[in-house]
């Protein structure tokens, strides 16, 4: 069984998400988000930059929640959720996974360490540099969503499991409202029943 080390709201979500998504059973094993509990060597010996998620299926443990996502589609999703291997849509594809976390994940996350490493002293213009970078990735996104429902155009993919936690994250951390097309992408993907499940197993409400 799929084990994923997760705090409620982190990145381990994406991985939950898309476990319900595919009907892929998982445990959640809560994490002890304290600083001091991270840099533990108990937890640095499963993540060694100690920071959350962890995954774990059998032998093997995993700590980067993209990865985390692409394998269990490799290993579970039985083709669901992402374009045939080496086609021109899964080139795309793995543009917009990777620019979740790679591009607008990290503008947004530079800001959540700022705050918390600086929070007698935060410097304003370091966090509207992030800001300023964080609104420009959301426009990229809002942009390709012209016309579509999902970011691959009809189908629905991993690669949204992968904004929408992203989209969270700027909820959350901009203290602003989505721009543009994605107002309406974000009711869209938390209407879906499999994020509704993944609340509830992330809160522990799960039936
Ligand atoms: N690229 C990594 C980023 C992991 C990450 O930054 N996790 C956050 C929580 S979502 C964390 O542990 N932050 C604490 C810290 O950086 O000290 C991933 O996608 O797994």
């Amino acid at each position: 069984m799929l084990k994923i080390f997760h705090a409620p709201g982190t990145r381990g979500f994406r991985v939950i998400w898309l476990c319900e998504e595919l009907g892929t059973p998982y445990e959640i094993v809560p994490v002890d988000m304290s600083p001091a509990y991270r840099a533990s060597p108990e937890w640095r010996k499963l993540n060694p930059v100690g920071k959350v998620p962890v995954m774990s299926d059998g032998a093997l443990t995993m700590f980067e929640s993209g990865a985390m996502v692409q394998y269990v589609l490799d290993k579970y999703g039985k083709g669901r959720l992402q374009p045939a291997h080496g086609s021109v849509d899964y080139g795309i594809y793995l543009q917009w996974c990777w620019f979740a976390e790679a591009t607008f994940g990290r503008a947004l996350g530079e800001i959540v360490n700022h705050r918390r490493e600086f929070k007698d002293n935060p410097l304003q213009d370091v966090i509207a540099e992030m800001q300023s970078r964080s609104r420009l990735a959301a426009d990229a996104v809002s942009k390709a969503l012209t016309g579509k429902n999902w970011i691959l155009g009809e189908e629905f993919s991993a690669a949204d499991v992968m904004l929408g936690l992203t989209l969270r994250s700027y909820l959350k951390h901009m203290g602003e409202d989505l721009p543009g097309n994605l107002a309406p992408y974000w009711s869209r993907l938390t209407a879906r029943s499999a994020y509704k499940r993944a609340e509830a197993a992330e809160s522990g409400k799960a039936k």
